[in-house]
């Protein structure tokens, strides 16, 4: 490593020299790459040839820089972030790095000289699909974030051969398809086959003495299995800083296999490679509901064992004393399925580097922060004790004596207060015994945050009280924010251009900048150009629409978007019945005015998740009805786009007029999706939940389409006894729309199909769609007056973009780093390739 920092490149320098290349150097790497990487003369190279050889090209710069921040990590010995999640949505690399670099245009020129054209090639990239939704996605932006803020990090998660399925729709119904991503190979990671780790399952402890008369727990496990890590470098936006994402793949550990293969047991020792394999095989599709299955707990101590072994490792080769792991670290759960993590840090900590118990408690305690995603209850982490016990004996003695030890403690505070101990307790022991994952990480933690203002209020107020109570200066609240780098500078380049014409491009890293946009909003050369941005992009959509579904949209209509999971809680099938009763308007009025909407659903069911399905097939079929009724003429328009992903994402969000954010209030943790449309310049219709409440707060309620139950009003009429049937019988609009389901209308008479969705709405209601439907639809209904006036609508999408400031996940990071990691920017300095490798 060199210890001498010499010539530096310019980091502020915007063109392609910012690189140290020349648009010839960048051709002539390129080929290079064509040549020795892929073996192809450029007459025979495929399109997969090109892709290769531009992300080779690409990795080339971000490798400088990442070789530059591992010198420094190493050299300056800063605190470093350990991000844990178990899932990371990273969503295609090439486009995003290339605007980190800042070399977009010049590698568009590059390809086009060797014939390529570059969307093509983007188009080509298979997405990394590693993670559900919202969650892994936020880890995503947090990565971005973190390296354009300059922070040292390191992303830990599992490199899944198979991520999120790929969506298929097959007569309305979603089919899945096994997410092979790395069929092609993957040129954004490297293989570190040397750092390896084993991790432990099964088997039994015994107590000994060791050497100085202590008594200690020994873990014999009955199988071992290896991680090895594959790092992805994450390169900052205009910065050196590249960190780096740490994904571990299971393999078999070879010494394992010797005792059946020695005794002709071919099949066995093989089986022994497979089964342990399957660990990183493939990600849970679950979004929000957990399944309870074991492999998914070996996944996440699998993980969790290999990054902190991983971490301990760096720590002690910067010769530092675990004592102060914590200073050098802070580790954030995403959510409880990291959280097995604070009894591994206490086995490893104690077991294996001997270090006492109350040490290391300190320790685990002041390095975790806990970060909490949802509040639904079939969402809350919890393990039967007897597969915990079989899988992890060690870790659930662990657990047990920080259990033991911290109710002595809420004793204390809280003397005869049974009930609350027994709902702080590591360990539920009602009926079944079950391990409460979410317990675990806030008594191991120093923080605890929800990821939206009304999120924490209500985590401090129901799932977490008893936590609130006993420690409420370890709560938090960090609003969730998104990477406009992926979300503006790359999926929108037509605003971004229009944007930096007036306002240059400070904004892109100082989001709040694009408060100096509000005074263009009465500017009306400056609104034509805006309206003829989002036309443009919903032209895109248009053509995309058409290739992937058959169903031929109109860009002048309004553009009224929903994608997300689909989970019965973000009501999807509320927004179903609002296109019911506008079908049911035009049937009674053939010749009514009404301005023409295109309603654009998108987004995967879990696939066990039956009601989901079910909301799916149904707007399938919906919208086979109504696109084939001659009576609609085009007024309202359906579509279900297939297979929503990062990249068809990034066409989505830029070409929606209305952003759909209808959840149940006090559902939706935040929301994400809801801040990347209104960054676009969508104009949202919201319930007050998750961080529609601070959209809404920041735009101004005048450029924000509100309707809805609150939270507390949700609450209040469900104990007071909530009765769906009622509003249904009084509400004439709402019974012909659901009447009309019910019917058979929508599936070819068959009056049993969506009878499972209409009696759950009739008879539990359980997300009140039947109580917010009238305010939904007069809302609706405002929202197609204000789209007609085509003005008032493009100054209220300019206002709402000027005042996302606050949706940066750089703003979300810095309060991250502030208030709960205490860590501060490094930042990194270039040193030429001669004088690093010298
Ligand atoms: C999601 C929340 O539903 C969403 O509101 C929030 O914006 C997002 O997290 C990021 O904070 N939660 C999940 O995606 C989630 O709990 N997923 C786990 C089961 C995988």
């Amino acid at each position: 490593m060199a210890q001498r920092k010499s010539k530096k490149t310019n980091s502020n320098k915007t063109d392609c020299s910012r690189t140290g290349m020349t648009l010839i150097d960048l051709n002539r790497c390129f080929n290079e790459h064509l040549f020795y990487t892929q073996g192809r003369l450029p007459l025979s190279a495929t399109l997969n040839d090109h892709y290769m050889a531009a992300a080779y090209t690409v990795r080339d710069r971000l490798l400088h820089r990442w070789v530059c921040t591992v010198r420094d990590f190493i050299r300056e010995g800063v605190k470093v972030v350990g991000y844990l999640s178990a899932e990371f949505l990273l969503g295609p690399h090439l486009g995003n790095n290339m605007i980190n670099l800042d070399i977009f245009d010049e590698v568009r020129e590059a390809s086009e000289n060797v014939g390529r054209n570059l969307d093509a090639m983007l188009d080509h990239e298979e997405e990394p699909g590693l993670g559900n939704g919202g969650l892994g996605r936020l880890a995503a932006c947090y990565l971005d974030s973190l390296a354009t803020l300059e922070i040292p990090a390191i992303g830990y998660g599992i490199r899944y051969e198979f991520g999120i399925f790929d969506q298929e729709i097959r007569d309305g119904w979603q089919v899945e398809k096994t997410d092979k991503w790395l069929r092609l190979g993957n040129p954004w990671e490297i293989p570190r086959p040397e750092v390896t780790y084993e991790v432990k399952f099964g088997g039994h402890t015994a107590g000994y003495c060791d050497d100085g008369g202590c008594y200690r727990s020994r873990w014999t496990p009955d199988r071992v299995v290896r991680g090895i890590a594959y790092d992805t470098p994450i390169l900052g936006y205009k910065v050196n800083t590249c960190n780096m994402l740490r994904l571990w793949k299971a393999e078999a550990v070879e010494s394992f296999d010797f005792a059946s293969f020695n005794v002709g047991n071919y099949y066995g020792a093989v089986h022994e490679k497979v089964y342990s394999e399957n660990i990183s095989k493939v990600l849970y599709p679950n979004d929000e509901q957990i399944q309870g299955k074991q492999l998914r707990l070996e996944q996440q101590y699998f993980f969790v064992s290999c990054s902190l072994q991983d971490m301990i490792r760096l720590h002690l080769a910067i010769g530092k004393s675990l004592e102060y792991f914590h200073e050098e670290f802070a580790i954030q759960l995403n959510d409880t399925h990291p959280s097995v993590a604070v009894a591994e840090l206490m086995r490893l900590l104690v077991d294996e580097h001997h270090m006492d118990w109350d040490t290391a408690w300190h320790v685990t305690r002041n390095v975790f922060g806990y970060t909490n995603h949802t509040l639904l209850p079939e969402a809350l982490e919890r393990w039967p004790l007897r597969l915990f016990a079989n899988l992890l004996p060690r870790h659930l003695e662990i657990i047990f004596e920080i259990n033991r030890r911290f109710l002595d403690e809420v004793r204390v505070i809280y003397p005869d207060d049974e009930a609350r101990i027994a709902r702080l307790s590591l360990i539920d022991e009602q009926g079944e015994r079950y391990v409460r994952m979410a317990n675990l990480a806030c008594v191991g933690s120093r923080a605890i945050n929800g990821v939206a203002k009304l999120h924490t209020e209500l985590l401090k107020t129901t799932v977490l009280k008893d936590f609130y109570e006993l420690w409420p200066e370890k709560f938090s609240n960090k609003t969730n924010g998104v990477t406009p780098r992926r979300w503006m500078v790359l999926s929108n380049p037509g605003l971004t251009r229009l944007i930096r014409s007036r306002i240059g491009g400070g904004w892109i890293k100082k989001l709040d900048r694009l408060k100096r946009l509000e005074s263009y909003a009465g500017d009306d050369a400056f609104r034509r150009e805006w309206q003829a941005v989002k036309t443009g992009n919903k032209q895109a959509l248009a053509a995309l629409i058409l290739e992937r579904t058959g169903i031929s949209v109109n860009p002048d209509s309004m553009f009224d978007i929903q994608v997300k999971r689909i989970h019965e809680y973000k009501r999807q099938h509320l927004n179903v019945l609002h296109v019911v009763t506008l079908y049911n308007r035009l049937r009674r009025n053939p010749g009514l005015d009404m301005l023409p909407r295109t309603v654009i659903f998108g987004g995967k069911a879990a696939p066990s998740y039956y009601m989901a399905k079910l909301i799916i097939k149904l707007i399938n079929s919906v919208a086979d009805v109504v696109n084939h009724d001659p009576a609609v003429r085009n007024r309202l328009k359906v579509v279900f786009f297939p297979d929503f992903n990062v990249k068809s994402a990034q066409k989505i969000y830029p070409a929606a007029d209305l952003s759909e954010q209808i959840s149940t209030a006090g559902k939706e943790a935040s929301g994400t999706g809801n801040m990347k449309f209104s960054m676009n310049g969508a104009l949202t219709i919201g319930t007050l939940d998750g961080a529609n409440v601070e959209i809404r707060e920041e735009v101004g309620a005048d450029n924000f389409f509100l309707f809805g139950l609150t939270a507390e009003e949700v609450a209040r009429i469900k104990s007071e006894g909530y009765d769906p049937r009622s509003i249904y019988l009084s509400n004439p609009d709402l019974r012909e729309a659901i009447d009309l389901i019910g019917s058979g209308f929508f599936s070819r008479g068959d009056p049993d199909l969506f009878k499972p969705l209409v009696d759950s709405l009739l008879y539990q209601d359980e997300y009140m769609l039947l109580a917010d439907y009238q305010s939904y639809v007069d809302c609706q209904d405002r929202v197609s007056e204000a789209y007609r006036d085509r003005d008032r609508w493009t100054r209220m999408a300019i206002l709402n973009v000027a005042r996302m400031g606050k949706f940066s996940s750089d703003r979300a990071i810095r309060e991250y780093c502030r208030e709960i990691w205490r860590v501060s920017p490094n930042t990194v300095e270039m040193e030429d390739f001669g004088d690093l490798v010298r």
